[in-house]
């Protein structure tokens, strides 16, 4: 299996510093190294954390309440180019964030190569505290990095190109493919967005009552086999005791050994075929940055085939290679 790196350095999406410095921090904790010598993938990188200044518009006023809309608009657009181009001749594509808002650029690339190649509808997982579903008109605070789902479903729509105008049907999700793991930071009128449109989604209310086994069988069953996943992952599913630095930390949240088997579950499928690592920030909370950025490599690892063994049991996205 092939896998294609994008490093996306990238903190527009909301107003903490630092974030961007994510890719270069797993990177230089050795994680390309690891997946080519441990997990015999072929990894292919530019070798380049993109930081997309050249994408920086002279004036970018709020918009609809959105903070900073033309710059995350266009970083968003390139960075769905690069995943697509990936996707689109087969690759499982690993995009190491950047805040959440990059999503829309790498959800929208998989939307559309799968369409092309396969002939098929994405499911995502997106495993976060929070649902990142407020509309602009929704949110108290503005920032993208909360919008990212509603746009890529649809649920908020804008004509303007240079404001996310330019995502089309053909790089949407289905309300009815997207689960969610680990909520327990959701904003009001995400709850009604939620409620009114059925969209799966497992709280770490349902991961006590349940055990992360069953949740990730019951979420595993509601996508169906046979259908291309985008497992998106926020470091802020996990508690703050494995993962403090990130920008929106919030206690009550999924053990390492949970966010680890999430990865692991999604990985034995074999129809996992991109992967967003995002929201790792190593400047705050900095006596915790080594933990999570070790925590985050670990579940890229897990995503891409480790297993407690140390052997690649399971071939990775094998099963949709035709
Ligand atoms: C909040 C926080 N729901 C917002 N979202 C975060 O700003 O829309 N997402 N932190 O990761
Ligand atoms: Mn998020
Ligand atoms: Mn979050
Ligand atoms: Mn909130």
């Amino acid at each position: 299996q092939d896998v294609g790196v994008v490093a996306v350095g990238f903190s527009g999406g909301q107003p903490k510093a630092g974030v961007d410095a994510a890719p270069m921090a797993l990177i230089e904790a050795g994680l390309i190294k690891e997946l080519e010598g441990d997990l015999d993938l072929k990894v292919v990188f530019d070798g380049q954390v993109h930081n997309y200044s050249e994408m920086l518009p002279s004036e970018d006023p709020d918009y609809r309440g959105m903070k900073r809309p033309k710059f995350v608009s266009a970083v968003t657009k390139e960075v769905s180019n690069q995943v697509y181009n990936y996707a689109k001749d087969g690759k499982l594509v690993l995009t190491l964030g950047g805040d959440h808002s990059i999503a829309m650029g790498t959800i929208s690339g998989t939307a559309k190569a799968m369409r092309e190649r396969l002939g098929r509808e994405i499911a995502v997982i997106w495993v976060d505290a929070h649902a990142d579903i407020n509309t602009p008109e929704t949110s108290d605070s503005g920032n993208i990095h909360g919008m990212p789902v509603s746009f890529l479903t649809g649920l908020a729509k804008e004509d303007r190109e240079d404001c996310f105008g330019w995502l089309k049907a053909e790089h949407m999700l289905s309300t009815k493919k997207l689960v969610y793991i680990g909520l327990r930071d959701i904003d009001r009128g995400e709850k009604k967005i939620l409620r009114e449109h059925g969209i799966k989604a497992f709280s770490m209310h349902d991961v006590d009552r349940h055990g992360i086994g069953k949740v990730m069988d019951m979420a595993l069953a509601w996508i169906g086999s046979d259908t291309p996943i985008h497992l998106s992952f926020d470091i802020d599913a996990l508690d703050p005791m494995w993962a403090p630095s990130t920008g929106t930390a919030v206690r009550g949240g999924l053990t390492l050994r949970e966010g680890d088997f999430i990865a692991e579950c999604v990985a034995e499928t074999g129809s996992l075929i991109a992967l967003d690592l995002v929201e790792v920030n190593p400047s705050l909370d900095e006596v915790g940055a080594s933990d999570t950025i070790r925590a985050g490599n670990s579940i890229i690892r897990c995503a891409l085939g480790d297993t407690l063994l140390g052997w690649a049991g399971f071939t990775v996205a094998r099963q949709l290679d035709v």
